[in-house]
């Protein structure tokens, strides 16, 4: 039928619309998801979270967040997605929502992802827009501003860079939004997954360190059934592996904190679609398919989760 929201996932939707269908589906699907505002940014936005949970207690969760970068715009497409998929098609898998209880942030840097959309923005815009003091630059790198090994490499103590670690862990608003959202959870929550593009990787702590995490092989594991499940449905190619084997080093990013700060046993950042081609500006044609694809993944770590 007709949706009732503006989101159908054939094109990429500002942060109105996706503040409509959060509000729309939350009223529609009162017994499976609340919608709630955890704050506000540095410009005022909503901080969106939602709860997707049958209620109960004792069960174990599976954290998500979306739109960490601005540009990176398949991402919040695809965590929207995933709150559609367990609500609206809840009937088709009832499983991963009576056994897990999902808290999902989908646009966790909301002021950046509508300076992206805006006519006089800038469409490849990462940071966040909280103006620097004594500097003419804009915006911190949210994903070098947590509390883990803060300021020990991969990040620029400049505050014009794209990495400009903000001058203090949880120098920004935002990042302690997130960081507070996910502490309340935290002793309940088995899974941590942080939403990014590009790149086609599948990447696990750590950032500060090319030693591996004690439980490195349990992640790994993971990793590999959810990312063979992903490329069976089109032939798509992840990297699985640590973030500073695979990429490079990089820190205070939001996994490594989710492990050695907040506690959560597994962490992982994944970088969605493409592999380069169009980088950030992944054509709408190919949402669908990415969600598709991605989807198939996270009902792995759901899985996986229900068998902990
Ligand atoms: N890439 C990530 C970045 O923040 C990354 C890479 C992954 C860093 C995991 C830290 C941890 O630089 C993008 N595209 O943002
Ligand atoms: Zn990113």
């Amino acid at each position: 039928g007709t949706p009732r929201y503006s989101l159908n996932w054939e094109s990429y939707s500002d942060l109105p619309a996706i503040e409509e269908f959060l509000s729309e589906l939350a009223a529609a699907y009162p017994n499976l998801m609340t919608h709630s505002v955890v704050g506000q940014s540095y410009e005022g936005n909503n901080m969106n979270f939602v709860k997707i949970s049958t209620g109960g207690s004792g069960k174990k969760a599976i954290f998500i967040d979306g739109g960490f970068h601005a540009r990176e715009w398949i991402s919040p497409s695809f965590v929207t997605w995933v709150i559609r998929e367990l609500v609206e098609n809840y009937a088709a898998h009832p499983q991963y929502v009576d056994n897990i209880d999902w808290y999902i942030m989908p646009v966790v840097n909301p002021d950046g992802y509508r300076y992206t959309f805006s006519a006089n923005g800038d469409r490849l815009w990462r940071k966040n827009r909280r103006p620097n003091v004594d500097s003419p630059c804009i915006g911190t790198d949210m994903n070098r501003n947590f509390d883990f090994h803060w300021d020990e490499g991969g990040s620029s103590d400049l505050p014009c860079a794209e990495t400009y670690n903000g001058g203090a862990a949880f120098s920004e608003i935002e990042s302690r939004i997130i960081r507070d959202t996910i502490l309340s959870i935290a002793n309940q929550t088995a899974v941590y997954l942080t939403v990014h593009s590009y790149g086609q990787y599948w990447l696990t702590p750590w950032g500060y360190t090319a030693e591996l995490p004690a439980n490195y092989d349990q992640l790994y594991d993971l990793a590999v059934r959810a990312v063979d499940k992903l490329t069976a449905v089109y032939g798509t190619q992840y990297t699985i592996g640590s973030s500073t084997n695979v990429l490079y080093i990089n820190t205070g990013p939001s996994d490594d904190w989710a492990m050695g700060g907040a506690g959560i046993p597994y962490a992982y950042t994944i970088e969605l679609r493409d592999s380069g081609a169009f980088g950030f500006e992944l054509p709408a044609d190919q949402i669908i398919p990415n969600n598709l694809e991605t989807w198939e993944a996270i009902k792995v770590v759901a899985e996986e989760v229900m068998a902990m």
